[in-house]
């Protein structure tokens, strides 16, 4: 038998010699050798930037074990139970051709467990990412809740699942839709999870209308299309038809509803939550996640092609940011208002989910800082399983009475049974709580823990009476008593919730013109793809309650009259917070490529490489093949493999002369140039051409200019920079990502 060498220690050593990868993405902790392996070592280990849940036993105990006691050990494949085996290949034969015998117990375990893989996605928000990270307290809330994990300078562990709504597991990253945006905060006090979204507002009042939004929103039950997309028949015709929708719909087509990046996002807690003090005062609270980043998105364009080219672009480029430690930061702010028994701030009722507060009049108070800082070890283990309900909270932090959080607070464990299986999914070690756990909930599919005692129930003496009450000194979760008004039971909503355009027109005023136009745009795009009629029209007369010039642009659009102007419009004050232009941001971890032909001067490129690394953007090098430019020089992506949508600005660093694949025939991208030409590589004008029109920032050493007239770029136009010294253009490209587009190139027209 061959004897196990134990490189893992070395690998780990040499790993963390050799720092970070120059480029993330690399598959495994190690590179591979060209021929296959035969010598038997111990797995390797997580790469740097991967983490697993804590080592913390079923009932919240740290149990001391290395991070990856639970996954592969040893160095031989074994069956479930770690018997050891000596073929994996062949199923056991009454000799070579057969028949295969049933005895082949090998086998029988290997397809069955094979056959059970897939569990049932989640039935909304089944396609996330996810990372784990920490979150600082600031102390500021110290002031208005008890929460031990808000305290100054309290570290916490979290895990952030960011997601879409509409589509399936497989379905594509940038398609329009709201993101989920759920943390879990493995407090000392339990698990908080503040299970929110990247738009402030919801489509519904009340929970009981959720399956009707969902089945809308989802693809037609008959042909089961269209995947992940809210452009078809069955969504707007429910949107056009329950005003309170509205709101939300208008954020959905806005350009928050095609995000650059999980890290360019906000996150909102949505409802309104209860804060409550050491002494028992409670505050009305509307959480806000604010991103160092800023808040960016794609244009539509952009986002269509990506769903081809990479559909898995937001994933990727959260584990690349991580993984390249451009550790992506968000504060979590408050917005504070008093507990009165009207429940309402500035005339807004904060129990209604479709409305938001302005910031103007309530300003976003930061109480701490999340930094993602490891990528899960494993999908399935972490991002899948892990399980959020907005009824894991901890003392100092309660809810209100708006109604959809109380549908929510039912829905989770519910959706959880079906999707893990089983009542014990608090015990995946995803799921566990960092706190001991004493719950007397006994046995259930899948139970981890093996509990002693034999009285899990209260009162009793033969445990000694464990487990005992904690009081509100002992850091209890108690609800607050909320007085409730006398009424009589009924099926309706309070007169406050009936207003549903009056916000919507607060947006559509806060928008920039340029934010407008792409407003008019997805409403068109996604009313073209609607087949009657008559959705298209009702869908018309919405939009004239939000605003008619919106409504008159949309119609013309589609070719229809617009409806006549409501006699009565609100006429809110706008909240120049809303709008996502007009101020610059950090640029760090933004990628650019940097574009160069054969014959270029490779002593420029590594400098401008370098000048990109310093500034602290992802470059990547474009080139006509993959061959390295020299030994320290990789390429990253050929003329043939790239496409701009993966890039925030481009760079030329000499003439791409057309490479060997430039056809037609083999590449159709190579017919982007009409009539083709000579002396350019047509893939590499088709990028500069998509950069331009994507108001992306683009630069050139002084011989680009033929590549510019190729492509069809003004080169006086705003964000287009030729430099004549090559130092000058990291530094103008940096200045331009600050506000992440050059909308100044295409001037709005309202
Ligand atoms: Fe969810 N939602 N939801 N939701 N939701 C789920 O729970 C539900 C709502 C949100 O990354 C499900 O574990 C109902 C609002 C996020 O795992 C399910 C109602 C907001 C995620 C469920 C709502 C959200 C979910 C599906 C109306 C923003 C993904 C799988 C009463 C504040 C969490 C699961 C993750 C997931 C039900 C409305 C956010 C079915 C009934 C409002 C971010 O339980």
């Amino acid at each position: 038998m061959k004897k196990i060498v134990n490189k893992v220690s070395e690998v780990v050593e040499e790993l963390s010699s050799a720092g970070r990868p120059e480029v993330p993405g690399a598959p495994g902790a190690r590179p591979p050798q060209v021929a296959e392996p035969t010598e038997a070592v111990p797995p390797l280990p997580p790469k740097p930037d991967q983490q697993a849940p804590a080592p913390l036993s079923a009932t919240g105990r740290n149990t001391g074990a290395p991070a990856d006691a639970a996954a592969q050990n040893g160095g031989y494949l074994t069956t479930a139970n770690g018997t050891r085996l000596p073929d994996s290949d062949h199923s056991l034969k009454a000799g070579p051709r057969g028949p295969v015998l049933l005895q082949d117990h090998h086998l029988r375990e290997k397809i069955m467990h094979f056959d059970h893989e897939r569990i049932p996605e989640r039935v909304v928000h089944a396609r996330g990412a996810a990372a784990h990270g920490v979150f600082r307290g600031y102390g500021t809330a110290a002031g208005v809740s008890r929460a031990a994990f808000l305290a100054e300078g309290v570290e916490t562990p979290v895990f952030v699942r960011f997601s879409t709504v509409l589509g399936s597991r497989g379905s594509a990253d940038t398609v329009r839709d709201t993101r989920g945006f759920a943390t879990k905060f493995y407090t000392s006090e339990g698990v908080f999870d503040l299970v929110g979204n990247n738009i402030p507002v919801f489509f519904i009042q009340d929970a009981v209308k959720f399956p009707d939004v969902i089945h809308a929103g989802k693809p037609h039950p008959d042909r089961e299309i269209p995947q992940a997309q809210s452009a078809h028949d069955t969504f707007w015709d429910f949107v056009s038809l329950h005003a309170e929708a509205t709101h939300h719909t208008l954020w959905n087509m806005s350009d928050r509803g095609i995000p650059r990046s999980f890290r360019m996002m906000e996150g909102f807690g949505v409802h309104t939550f209860r804060l409550v003090d050491a002494e028992g005062a409670t505050t009305l609270v509307k959480f806000h996640w604010k991103p160092t980043a800023g808040v960016h998105s794609l244009v539509w364009e952009e986002a269509q092609l990506i769903n081809g080219m990479d559909p898995d672009f937001h994933r990727r480029d959260l584990a690349d940011a991580i993984e390249a430690g451009n550790h992506p930061q968000w504060e979590l702010g408050i917005q504070t208002f008093p507990d009165t028994p009207e429940q309402t701030f500035a005339g807004i009722d904060l129990l209604d989910p479709t409305k938001f507060v302005p910031e103007e009049l309530a300003p976003v108070q930061p109480i701490g800082l999340m930094t993602l800082n490891a990528n899960p070890t494993n999908f399935f283990a972490e991002t899948e399983q892990v399980a959020f309900h907005p009824g894991h909270l901890v003392p100092g932090i309660d809810v209100t009475d708006d109604p959809l959080l109380a549908g929510r607070l039912f829905s989770y464990l519910d959706t959880q049974i079906s999707r893990l299986g089983g009542p014990n999914f608090a015990q995946i070690p995803i799921n566990r709580t960092h706190a001991p756990v004493n719950d007397m909930l006994r046995d259930g599919f899948h139970q981890d823990a093996v509990h002693s005692g034999v009285a899990p129930y209260k009162p009793n003496s033969l445990d000694g009476g464990c487990p005992f009450f904690a009081g509100a000194g002992e850091r209890a979760f108690i609800e607050h008593p909320t007085p409730i008004a006398a009424a009589s039971k009924v099926r309706e909503a309070p007169a406050s919730f009936a207003d549903h355009f009056s916000q919507a027109r607060l947006f559509w005023l806060s928008m920039s013109p340029v934010e407008r136009e792409h407003i008019i745009a997805a409403y068109t795009f996604e009313l073209a793809k609607v087949y009657e009629q008559a959705i298209k029209e009702r869908t018309l007369q919405v939009l004239a309650n939000i605003d008619p010039q919106l409504c008159a642009q949309v119609a013309q659009g589609l070719g229809l009259p617009a409806p006549q102007r409501p006699e009565h419009l609100a006429d809110p004050e706008p909240s120049p917070a809303l709008s996502q232009l007009g101020r610059t941001w950090p640029t760090t971890g933004r990628v650019i490529g940097i574009i160069t032909g054969a014959a270029d001067d490779v002593a420029l490129v590594r400098r401008l490489r370098e000048a990109a690394l310093d500034a602290g953007l992802m470059p990547l090098i474009i080139a006509p093949t993959g061959a390295p430019l020299a030994e320290d020089l990789t390429v990253q992506r050929t003329y043939a493999a790239a496409r701009s949508v993966e890039f925030d600005a481009l760079l030329v660093a000499g003439v791409p002369a057309p490479g060997a694949d430039d056809r037609g025939a083999r590449d159709a991208k190579s017919g982007a140039v009409a009539g083709g030409q000579s002396t350019l590589d047509s893939r590499a004008v088709l990028l500069v051409n998509e950069a331009w029109r994507h108001a992306k920032p683009i630069a050139g050493l002084a011989d680009a200019r033929a590549l510019w007239t190729a492509a069809g770029v003004d080169p006086r136009a705003p964000g287009v920079i030729t430099a004549t010294e090559n130092t000058e253009a990291i530094p103008a490209l940096v200045d331009l990502l600050g506000t992440h587009r050059v909308w100044e190139r295409f001037p709005a027209a309202s």
